[in-house]
């Protein structure tokens, strides 16, 4: 198991690998009292687990230009022009809105890539993750 603070993906519901006994066979009592008197035969069952899953989102504000909001959709969501001025206006129309649903380490990127491209152009776009 890892560290809880490193287990943001992969962890609980499904639950950890099982080591399960499959079989169990007596000696029918003609060992001694020290001897090993039982067999024990596990087998590991591989279990899949769904890693835990952040929306990825952004906000809106009086003063990021609409074309510069559609551009880092598009740059960094892999959004077509259409689809990332359809969420562009959807913020701009109700405060915030989902770019995408990622793993931890993958939304943690999205969000330092955003953050990073707004401030290097001066502009106070904010984008931010959440738990699913
Ligand atoms: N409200 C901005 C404007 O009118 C546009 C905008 C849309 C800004 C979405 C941020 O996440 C945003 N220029």
């Amino acid at each position: 198991m890892l560290h809880p603070s490193l287990s943001h993906d992969f962890a609980g519901a499904a639950g950890d690998p099982t080591t399960r006994p499959i079989l169990m066979a007596g000696d029918g009592g003609r060992a001694g009292p020290n001897t090993p008197s039982t067999s024990v035969i596990t087998k590991t069952k591989p279990r899949t687990k769904r890693p835990n899953l952040y929306r990825v989102l952004i906000l809106n504000d009086d003063y990021t230009p609409m074309e510069f909001v559609v551009h880092v959709l598009e740059k960094f969501f892999q959004m077509d022009v259409e689809a990332a001025t359809k969420v562009m206006l959807h913020v701009h129309h109700h405060g915030i809105g989902e770019c995408g649903v990622f793993t931890y380490e993958i939304a943690e990127t999205k969000v330092t890539q955003v953050m990073d491209f707004a401030r290097k152009h001066q502009h106070p776009l904010q984008c931010v993750m959440e738990k699913k």
